[in-house]
C-alpha cells in the first residue's frame, strides 16, 4: 500500500512543484499566507473498532443493530474504515496532501465507557494520543470535536440530549479531554452541527437513536447542546486557555435559502433564522437568546394550537448570559442551498421538514439549474457559500470564520471524480472572494472528507472522500482520486488555478 502511495506521490510532488513554479509566474489567486487547508473525519464514521476493548455502544451502534432498515444499505460502522487499526494511513495520507491540519471526533464511549468521568479507558486515551502524537509528528495540527453524534448509549438510556442533566455530562467528559490532550489540541470543537443532530433525531426521526418528536424533542435538544456548549466553553476559558492558549467553538451547518422570487424574502429570512440563527443568535449576537423572529413564530404558534406554553423552552437570562458570547472563531460547515417559497394550495411541503420547514410552512426545492449530488437534500450552488458567509460577516460581525465543512457526494467509485474536482475548486473559488472582495476573515477551510466513510443513513452509498476506501475488502484498502491531487496542488501552491489542472490519475 504505502509503495504505490510513494510512486503515486513522487509524481503528484513534481507535478506540484512544476505547478507552483508556473504558479508565481502568472499570479494565480492566492490565498493568504496565514490560510490554513484541512480535512475531516468522524469518530463513529471511520474508526470502526465498535466493540474492541472497553469501548461501550454508541446510540449509532445500538441504533444500525437494532434498526438496519433505517441505513439505506443496512450498514452499520462496526469496521467503516477501520481507522482505528490503520490510523497510521490516514496520517500518512493527511501529509502527503499537505494538510495543515486533520479534524477528527472523539469517541465518547471509547474515551469514557460508563458515559460519565468517574472511569477513563486506558485504551481509548492511548488511541488518541497516538492519532494526536502521530499528527504532530507530521507537522499537521490536530482539530478536535468532542462530539460527532456517537452518544454514549448509557446516557441516552437516561434521556440523552433530552435530559438537562446532560449539560453537566458533557462538561465532565470535556474537561476530560482538555485534561489529556489539551496540551497538545489548540483547536477544539465543541459539538458538531446542534441542529442538524437534533433535527435528525427528532424532527425527522431518521438520525440514531431515531425518536420522531418534532416540535419538542428538537427544541429540547437544541436548548441542551446550546448550554453543554456554553459550559465546555467557560470551561476551557477559565481554566485552560491561560495555559495552553487554545480556542474553541461549535459548527453549524448551515444552508443557504434563497428567496424564490422578492415574495418569500421574509419567508427565507425566517428560515435563515430557523436554521442558522437559532445557534448563532444564541452564541454570536449582543443580546443572545433565541432569534426574536423565531421565538415569536412559536409562541404564537403554541397558542394558536392550544398550548399553554411555547414548545420551543424559554431560555433564562442565566441561560441567555451563560451562552452568549461563548466562541472563539465562528465555525461554518456548508454543503448547499435551497430555494425557499410557500406551497401552494393543497402542495406538501416535502421530505424537508429539517430546518423547521414544517413548523413554518415553507418549501425548499433546488434551482433547476444547481446539479444534484447522490444525496437528496444536497444540490451545487457554490455561490451560496460567499453569500452565507457575507450574511454571517453582516449580522453578527467581523470575526474569523472557520469553514470546518465543504464537500461533495457521489455514489460512484470513480478515481477520477471530476464532479468533486468541480465542486471542490468552484466552493474554493467563492471563499477567495468572501475573503478578496468581502473581506471576511476566513481562516480555515476544511475539505469533508479525507476518506469515504460511513455517511449515517446513507450508509456507504453516498461517497463524500477525497480518497476511495474499499469496503468490500477486509483491509480497507485507500486510493486517492484525483480531487485528493488536485487539492494537494491548491494547498502546495496555497492557490487556484484556471486551466491546465492535471486532475487525471
Ligand atoms: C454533516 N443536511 O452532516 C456531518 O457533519 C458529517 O458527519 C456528514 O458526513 C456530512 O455533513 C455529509 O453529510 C450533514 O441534510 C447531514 O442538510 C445532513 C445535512 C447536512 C449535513
Amino acid at each position: 500500500m504505502y509503495i504505490v502511495y510513494s510512486v503515486e506521490t513522487m509524481c503528484c510532488l513534481k507535478l506540484i512543484v512544476f505547478s507552483a513554479l508556473i504558479a508565481v509566474v502568472r499570479g494565480e489567486r492566492r490565498f493568504p499566507d496565514a490560510f490554513k487547508f484541512g480535512a475531516a473525519t468522524a469518530s463513529y464514521q471511520v474508526e470502526g473498532a465498535w466493540n474492541v476493548s472497553d469501548k461501550s455502544a454508541s446510540i449509532w451502534d445500538t441504533y444500525s443493530h437494532k434498526k438496519p432498515s433505517v441505513i439505506v444499505d443496512e450498514s452499520n460502522g462496526d469496521v467503516a474504515c477501520d481507522s482505528y487499526h490503520k490510523w497510521r494511513e490516514d496520517v500518512q495520507l493527511a501529509s502527503e496532501l499537505g494538510l495543515d491540519f486533520y479534524r477528527l471526533s472523539l469517541s465518547w464511549p471509547r474515551l469514557l465507557p460508563n458515559g460519565f468521568s468517574n472511569y477513563i479507558s486506558e485504551d481509548g486515551k492511548r488511541y488518541y494520543n497516538d492519532v494526536i502524537n502521530g499528527l504532530l509528528e507530521k507537522g499537521i495540527e490536530p482539530v478536535i470535536t468532542l462530539y460527532h453524534w456517537d452518544l454514549p448509549q448509557k446516557l441516552q438510556d437516561l434521556g440523552g440530549w433530552t435530559n438537562p442533566l446532560i449539560v453537566e455530562w458533557f462538561a465532565d467528559y470535556a474537561r476530560v479531554a482538555y485534561d489529556l490532550f489539551g496540551d497538545r489540541v489548540k483547536s477544539w470543537i465543541t459539538i458538531n452541527e446542534g441542529i442538524v443532530a437534533c433535527e435528525g433525531t427528532y424532527t425527522l426521526g431518521s438520525f440514531a437513536p431515531g425518536i420522531y418528536s418534532p416540535g419538542f424533542g428538537s427544541y429540547l435538544c437544541n436548548k441542551n447542546v446550546l448550554l453543554a456548549h456554553a459550559k465546555a466553553w467557560r470551561l476551557y476559558d477559565e481554566e485552560y486557555k491561560p495555559k495552553y492558549g487554545g480556542k474553541v467553538s461549535l459548527t453549524n451547518q448551515i444552508i443557504w435559502p434563497q428567496a424564490h422570487s422578492e415574495e418569500y424574502e421574509d419567508l427565507a429570512e425566517l428560515v435563515l433564522q430557523m436554521n442558522g440563527g437559532l445557534y448563532s443568535h444564541a452564541i454570536y449576537s449582543k443580546e443572545g437568546g433565541w432569534p426574536p423572529a423565531v421565538e415569536k413564530y412559536i409562541a404564537e404558534k403554541s397558542a394558536q394550537e392550544g398550548y399553554t406554553r411555547s414548545r420551543l423552552p424559554p431560555l433564562t437570562t442565566e441561560e441567555i448570559n451563560l451562552i452568549k458570547g461563548t466562541f472563539d472563531f465562528y465555525a461554518l460547515n456548508y454543503y448547499t442551498s435551497w430555494l425557499v417559497r410557500s406551497p401552494k394550495e393543497g402542495e406538501n411541503i416535502g421530505k424537508w421538514p429539517l430546518y423547521g420547514c414544517e413548523e413554518i410552512n415553507a418549501l425548499l426545492e433546488p434551482a433547476p439549474e444547481w446539479p444534484p449530488t447522490s444525496s437528496d437534500w444536497f444540490f451545487e450552488y457554490p455561490e451560496g457559500l460567499r453569500r452565507l458567509l457575507s450574511w454571517l460577516k453582516k449580522t453578527y460581525g467581523d470575526m474569523e470564520y472557520r469553514i470546518m465543512e465543504n464537500g461533495y457526494a457521489s455514489d460512484k467509485r470513480d478515481l477520477n471524480d471530476v464532479n468533486r474536482v468541480n465542486y471542490y475548486k468552484t466552493h474554493l473559488e467563492q471563499v477567495y472572494l468572501a475573503i478578496t472582495e468581502d473581506n471576511v476573515n476566513v481562516t480555515y477551510y476544511t475539505a469533508w472528507t479525507l476518506l469515504d466513510n460511513f455517511e449515517w443513513n446513507d450508509g456507504y452509498v453516498s461517497k463524500f472522500g477525497l480518497v476511495d476506501v474499499d469496503f468490500t475488502h477486509p483491509d480497507r484498502p485507500r486510493t486517492p482520486r484525483s480531487s485528493a491531487y488536485y487539492y494537494a496542488n491548491v494547498i502546495s501552491t496555497r492557490s487556484l488555478y484556471d486551466d491546465d489542472l492535471k486532475t487525471n490519475l
